[in-house]
């Protein structure tokens, strides 16, 4: 089934739209491409998060900006579902109600982008991915997890990053439903990496023995993008 898209699919202003839509997005992945080939906002640093707040060349900020291809898929719960396998003995796919059935987690974590913004104390409620593996349990040989969103997006990460205690599927920030763009119905949160890891819009996890690189990955983002060691992009 195709999501819907957040720009309507009928009329003449709407070409306009989807235009400027294209241009804007080209012109923010062709800029972030940019900063990857030039090692835009690197210290050189590194720190130690039970010492610093901050990691390495990030700024505070207060509001909670968006930041995603353009693209905002529009998933009633209704149409949701979420498709768990790979590399696991017990395969999985949830709807709506069977996600919201699990047991229910709470942490809160701080947000850095690599784009250099950090947002502290946000309180996602959700499902633990601790409680996804322990129901679809991983073979021994697992090494990374490739999720893929509705939007088209992909991304990639170490299995141990995935698994951390703070890393939930979140439904709910500060105690309300995520808004859609930020991700709603559901997203994925991994605190311990850079924001861009945490898939919005999350369609599917798949566990893995072989690393494969999704979309920033493959235009010269960190495979890992740990904040604490820097690893915004690619050596
Ligand atoms: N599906 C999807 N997930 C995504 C993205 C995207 O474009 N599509 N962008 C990533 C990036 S680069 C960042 S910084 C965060 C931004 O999340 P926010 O918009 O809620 O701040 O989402 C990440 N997850
Ligand atoms: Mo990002």
């Amino acid at each position: 089934m195709e999501p819907r898209q957040g720009t309507p699919d009928a009329g003449q202003g709407l070409t306009l739209t989807r235009g400027r839509m294209d241009e804007k997005r080209e012109k923010l992945i062709r800029s972030k491409q940019q900063w990857a080939a030039e090692g835009r906002l690197l210290t050189g640093r590194k720190a130690d998060p039970s010492r610093e707040r901050l990691p390495p060349g990030q700024r505070l900020v207060k509001d909670w900006p968006v930041l995603d291809l353009g693209i905002h898929p529009e998933i009633a719960p209704d149409d949701w579902s979420l498709t768990v396998g790979g590399l696991v003995e017990a395969p999985l796919r949830w709807d709506w109600a069977a996600f919201m059935s699990q047991p229910q987690a709470e942490s809160v974590s701080d947000i850095h982008c690599v784009t250099s913004w950090s947002r502290f104390d946000n309180r996602w409620t959700g499902v633990a991915t601790r409680h996804l593996i322990d129901l679809v349990k991983p073979r021994p040989e697992t090494r990374f997890v490739l999720l893929k969103s509705f939007d088209g997006y992909t991304t990639n990460l170490p299995f141990e990053n995935f698994a951390a205690e703070d890393a939930l599927i979140a439904h709910s920030w500060e105690g309300k439903p995520l808004s859609r763009e930020h991700g709603g119905p559901a997203r994925l949160v991994v605190p311990s990496l850079y924001f861009w890891k945490s898939a919005k819009w999350l369609r599917a996890i798949a566990f893995a023995e072989r690393d494969e690189p999704g979309y920033w990955e493959k235009l010269g983002y960190h495979d890992v993008g740990d904040p604490w060691n820097e690893e915004r992009y690619q050596d």
